[in-house]
């Protein structure tokens, strides 16, 4: 098993006998939290090389991980655990905020900005599973910018 931390884009690759899955991970971050503040979200871009699902993950420094889905339903913004995310052949998936996402919950204390969080994420394919490890760089949860005029 190899695995290599590529710059600043913090690429996890991980290479497994024939038969496994090539999964390469890109962007992956979490989200800064706030004092008090008991959950974040992380998020990446996930590529398979063939069909595979997410299945789990986890992380040495969150209590915690679960797989979500956040959609509309109606005018209301909810999220729910997935038991498993699809990761289509050489399609790149996208956990991004307001879709999929790996929730971070009961957080001991506040993730800070530049921050590094390890997640261990568990990937299923042809009935086997792998595990890839990714180390997500925390960013602010909101960019400090000037007040803004909003529109309506
Ligand atoms: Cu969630």
């Amino acid at each position: 098993m190899k695995y290599t931390l590529a710059g600043a884009l913090l690429i996890g690759f991980i290479s497994l006998p024939a038969g496994a899955a090539n999964i390469s991970v890109t962007d992956a971050w979490a989200r800064a939290t706030m004092p008090g503040q008991k959950v974040s979200g992380a998020y990446m871009r996930i590529r398979s090389d063939t069909d595979a699902r997410l299945v789990g993950a986890s992380s040495p420094a969150v209590p915690r991980v679960e797989v979500h889905e956040m959609k509309m339903d109606g005018d209301v913004m909810r999220m729910r655990e997935l038991k498993s995310l699809d990761l289509p052949k050489g399609k790149t998936v996208s956990l991004e905020p307001g879709g999929f996402h790996i929730m971070l919950m009961n957080l001991p204390k506040p993730i800070a900005a530049g921050e590094i969080i390890p997640l261990t994420l568990v990937v299923e394919s042809d009935g086997k599973r792998q595990t890839v490890e990714v180390k997500a760089e925390a960013r602010a949860a909101m960019p400090s910018q000037p007040m803004q005029h909003h529109h309506h």
